[in-house]
């Protein structure tokens, strides 16, 4: 007989790490988690199951889906913004292929178990692409629907992921006698820049905020290298993972959408420099703009509409600006680097 589980992909990046400690306090399901590289030894520790191995490999989740029951699949595993410009083919493979292959394996999970498979899938505010400056402070706060012309690679691959993600909920192989023997259950959140005190980000272009905080505890100098003007939004780890769960949890006949928006604080890179310092004083944070960066983050908008997470699933955060640092971003990253 298969083992009943959760699968998560991605395990060891800065999501997963939250997320499995959260589904660990949280169910009573055995946990998978698949990533390319060694768990940490405490997320490892909670897992039932810890696979290293790449998501493109079919005979890794060949024998996944051959052991176990998957429940849910919560799809993390990608290649972030800035390292996917760097490498964009093998990006598209692992935010497109990779993705395609889970998608493959909840459809025979669900045609194995005769029921639905939820499938969470991270978007990104990257989907979005304003055309410059003056479009981007011209458009304000913008739609699910809107300005969907990513200029990335990663927001490419992402927007993409949405419409693959759709098409399996919702028209999967139409013309087949198989049609609608597959069930789907997809439910995408389209984050905006996201800060840790615990995990540092790394290949990302939103990482100025966290990485100017990180760099702060640790008495290490920081540049900038995004204008200090520039505006996208933001949110705390935890009400990341509270968003995910409040998602997934939610019955499918509330959810009006696949995929919506969510946000919680949109500081100026300055202002966020000003409130580290608040805590930090004698943190050296400069700014030397890299301009092929500036242009990814400047296509991204200033703010992003999350009525509808708000209204469908009762998204709200609990860490606004001030008490993402109060409550969390410093006493955590206090502890983080044993600061006194
Ligand atoms: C990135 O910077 O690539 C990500 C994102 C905005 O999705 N943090």
């Amino acid at each position: 007989m298969r083992r009943k589980a959760i699968l998560i992909t991605g395990a060891n990046g800065e999501i997963g790490h939250g997320l499995i400690t959260a589904l660990h306090e949280q169910t009573g399901e055995h946990l998978i988690g698949l990533d390319i590289e060694e768990m940490d030894s405490a997320t490892k520790g909670i897992l039932w199951e810890n696979i290293v191995g790449n998501i493109l490999d079919r005979t890794i989740l060949d024998r996944i889906n051959s052991q176990y029951e998957l429940t849910t699949i919560y799809h993390l595993a990608a290649l972030l913004s800035t390292r996917a410009e760097f490498s964009p083919g093998t990006a598209h493979e692992v935010n497109v292929d990779g993705t395609l292959n889970l998608l493959s394996i909840a459809v025979e999970q669900s045609r194995s178990q005769g029921r639905p498979i939820k499938f969470f899938f991270p978007s990104s505010i990257a989907v979005y692409g304003l055309a410059d400056l003056e479009e981007k402070n011209r458009a304000g706060t913008v739609a699910e629907s809107q300005f969907l012309f990513p200029q990335t690679m990663y927001g490419c691959n992402k927007l993409y992921c949405e419409l693959l993600g759709s098409y399996y909920a919702r028209h999967y192989q139409r013309l087949t006698a198989e049609a609608g023997t597959a069930r789907i259950d997809f439910r995408a959140i389209r984050f905006p820049g996201l800060i840790s005190a615990v995990t540092a980000p790394s290949g990302g272009t939103s990482d100025y905020a966290p990485e100017m905080l990180h760099a702060a505890a640790q008495g290490i100098d920081y540049d900038c290298f995004v204008r200090d003007d520039t505006t996208i939004p933001f949110m705390t780890m935890p009400d990341a993972i509270r968003a995910i769960h409040l998602l997934m949890d939610a019955p499918r006949e509330a959810l009006s959408q696949l995929v919506y928006n969510i946000r919680a604080f949109n500081p100026s890179a300055a202002q966020f420099r000003e409130r580290v310092l608040a805590d930090f004083p004698k943190a050296e944070i400069g700014f030397s703009v890299n301009g092929k960066r500036q242009a990814m983050v400047d296509s991204w908008p200033a703010d992003v509409d999350d009525s509808a997470a708000r209204h469908d699933w009762g998204w709200q955060p609990e860490h606004d600006f001030e008490a993402a640092f109060a409550d969390y971003l410093i006493p955590d990253i206090r502890t983080r680097y044993r600061i006194h």
